[in-house]
């Protein structure tokens, strides 16, 4: 069984993902569907009722964009955990919707993180760029996305790490996110990613302040997930359009979702604040992660209701 009681690295996400397709055939399928700038290999987990019926609407769930976010990867280690294991309680979320979830878009960042306290605050991918004379590492992944791409809220220099990369889509680790979004568009209704930290329930536009045509919609979906917490937990989430509940930052991949088809499109940003900030100790885990998943769980109710 997945353990809360600590975080996972890379290579143990990968081989619990595996174990479940192994223990669970017929209901979790697993794909390899890339290879970051550092060749460690991308897996999604396709968690279905096992039904067989194909063609199914599709809620695409990601996490581990940003490195030092250890929380994100939990939470959505959790999420598979739920689903999978607790099938009985949840089969409703898998009536007509597949969950396609990449838990860890980019472990080279990821398991820099995990090398030691001076790298613990690490935020980028892993790929070097020439800034003058000096080498700097990563792009933002989140800000590297060719949709209003390095606009507002993303940096042009190498060594910053808002850096946007010196084109859209120079990451390997992005592409992939963007080709799975594309072939899971026509079916694809959800796209929900997950960073922290701030209790926030994030839709577009992150590009603009103005508001997208279906943001009534899209506000439903995020109160609903954060009345649910509020009355779980008594933990408050903000939600709103992130231009106006957060900052203006161009070329993250919710506004791309959105763009690519995803009626809904959230990003999530778990809790952290005051001194904890990216790095809740691990006797926490546990308690953020069950309310991420409900809150995860009210908005896919909702959605269910909606479309
Ligand atoms: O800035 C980000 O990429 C996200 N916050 S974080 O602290 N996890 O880095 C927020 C992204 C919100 N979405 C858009 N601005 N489009
Ligand atoms: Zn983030």
């Amino acid at each position: 069984r997945l353990s809360t009681e600590r975080y996972y690295t890379h290579e143990e996400i990968i081989n619990y993902i595996d174990d479940l397709a192994e223990r669970f055939p017929s209901r979790v399928y697993v794909r390899t569907v890339g290879w970051s700038y550092h060749k460690r290999v991308l897996k999604t987990i396709t968690v279905t009722n096992g039904d067989g019926r194909s063609g199914k609407k599709v809620i695409f769930l990601d996490g581990g964009f940003h490195a030092r976010e250890w929380i994100s990867p939990a939470a959505v280690l959790y999420v598979i955990d739920q689903l999978v294991e607790q099938f009985e309680e949840n089969a409703h979320l898998l009536k007509d919707y597949d969950w396609v979830i990449l838990p860890m878009v980019n472990p080279d960042g990821y398991e820099h993180t995990q090398t030691g306290t001076l790298a613990r605050m690490w935020r980028k991918t892993r790929q070097p760029y020439k800034s003058g004379t000096t080498t700097c590492y990563g792009a933002d992944p989140n800000r590297n996305f060719d949709f209003h791409w390095n606009e507002e809220g993303a940096s042009s220099n190498p060594c910053a790490d808002t850096y946007a990369g010196p084109t859209a889509f120079s990451e390997p680790e992005t592409i992939v996110v963007r080709d799975l979004m594309h072939s899971l568009s026509d079916r694809g209704v959800m796209y929900l990613t997950i960073h922290s930290y701030g209790n926030y329930l994030l839709y577009p536009w992150g590009w603009t302040s103005d508001l997208p045509e279906n943001w009534e919609d899209l506000d439903a979906v995020a109160s609903t997930g954060a009345e649910a917490i509020k009355s779980a937990t008594g933990t408050e989430y903000t939600y709103g359009s992130s231009t106006r509940v957060l900052y203006i930052a161009a070329g993250a991949s919710d506004d791309y979702g959105y763009y690519a088809g995803f009626n809904i499109s959230i990003t999530m940003e778990l809790p952290g604040a005051g001194s904890i900030g990216f790095n809740p100790p691990v006797t926490r885990i546990d308690e953020f992660v069950t309310e991420t998943w409900i809150g995860i769980r009210a908005m896919a109710e909702k959605l269910i209701e909606m479309y």
